[in-house]
């Protein structure tokens, strides 16, 4: 039996390793755009997207050392995501992390540049990697379709377009979710996969969907009922905007139940992938009773 808190620091640590590495050798001019970047880099992220990859590639056996550029990549552009989502013209929050938002401390052009920035270097640590075989260029592709036009942009664009809009239904927002939220996801537990000609290819993908909508449930439900020492930004904002969320649709009661049954569903995909499962599986019930 798998103790999860030691795994989970084990998979963190491997992946702050090259973080830090990274961090430490950023040397922009002017210096303001370094200490911009590493602000939000260092914020104190959960690092659920580089956790993952690392232990879908335990599962299938690829070594760490073929993934962490990928998990790296993939931080940046979920780092930049988020920088941009804090910004007035998007969710306008002041807090990330229990900090002030990246916009609050250097501004908000600097934090539009910050965003640019990591979401450019992103895309030269992937291009690096493609130089390694067909199925790293592969795996490349896949992550910059989830971050792109299809995938977290689309999300956050209906986002957008939905803010104050009492006739949205119950696809929109899954639209929503599924691209906004669980993109990014589906692409940590594909490139493992990916790397290693597909296995298991749907199920990791179909995993990366419901992970996703199981993440944005419980934001939804803590954004009622969290606190801001736990989660570390404004809440109670849904409601107080008339956003559309699934406390919304289902009201609280019916959103937790509605989390149970996704969590459940998860368990079910990963009964069905040969091998060692159980932290996965962990992983899941820790995001159903997450408090921050
Ligand atoms: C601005 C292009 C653009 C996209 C924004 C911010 C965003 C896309 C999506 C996140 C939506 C959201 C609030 C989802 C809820 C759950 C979630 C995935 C939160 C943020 O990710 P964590 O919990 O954050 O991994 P940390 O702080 O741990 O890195």
């Amino acid at each position: 039996m798998i103790d999860f808190d030691k795994q989970f620091t084990e998979y963190r640590q491997a992946f702050e390793k090259v973080l830090n590495e990274f961090c430490s050798n950023l040397d922009c001019k002017p210096q303001i755009l370094s200490d911009s970047l590493k602000y939000s880099l260092q914020l104190g992220g959960k690092r659920v997207r580089p956790v993952l990859m690392l232990a879908v590639g335990d599962l299938l056996g690829i070594e760490s050392g073929k993934l962490l550029n990928f998990a790296l990549a993939l931080e940046l552009i979920h780092t930049y995501s988020l920088i941009h989502d804090d910004l007035p013209e998007m969710d306008n929050d002041d807090y990330r992390r229990g900090k002030p938002s990246n916009h609050k401390v250097f501004g908000i052009g600097n934090a539009i540049l910050a965003g640019d920035g990591l979401l450019n270097t992103a895309y030269s640590i992937l291009l690096g990697e493609c130089f390694k075989g067909d199925n790293y260029i592969s795996a490349a592709k896949y992550i910059c379709d989830c971050a792109g036009i299809n995938g977290m942009i689309s999300g956050q664009s209906a986002d957008l377009l939905h803010e104050n809009d009492e006739t949205v239904d119950l696809d929109t927002l899954g639209f929503i979710y599924e691209n906004k939220t669980s993109k990014l996801i589906m692409a940590a537990l594909a490139v493992p996969s990916i790397l290693c000609g597909g296995r298991y290819f749907s199920e990791l993908k179909f995993l990366g969907k419901e992970l996703g909508f199981l993440f944005q449930y419980t934001d939804d439900i803590l954004d009622v009922e969290g606190s801001f020492e736990n989660v570390g930004k404004s809440l109670g904002k849904d409601s107080e905007e008339g956003k559309y969320t699934s406390v919304r649709l289902y009201g609280l009661d019916g959103s937790k139940v509605t989390s149970d049954f996704i969590c459940a569903n998860c368990i079910k995909i990963l009964e069905g992938i040969d091998g060692d499962t159980d932290f996965l599986k962990k992983f899941a019930y820790y995001v159903r009773q997450r408090t921050h």
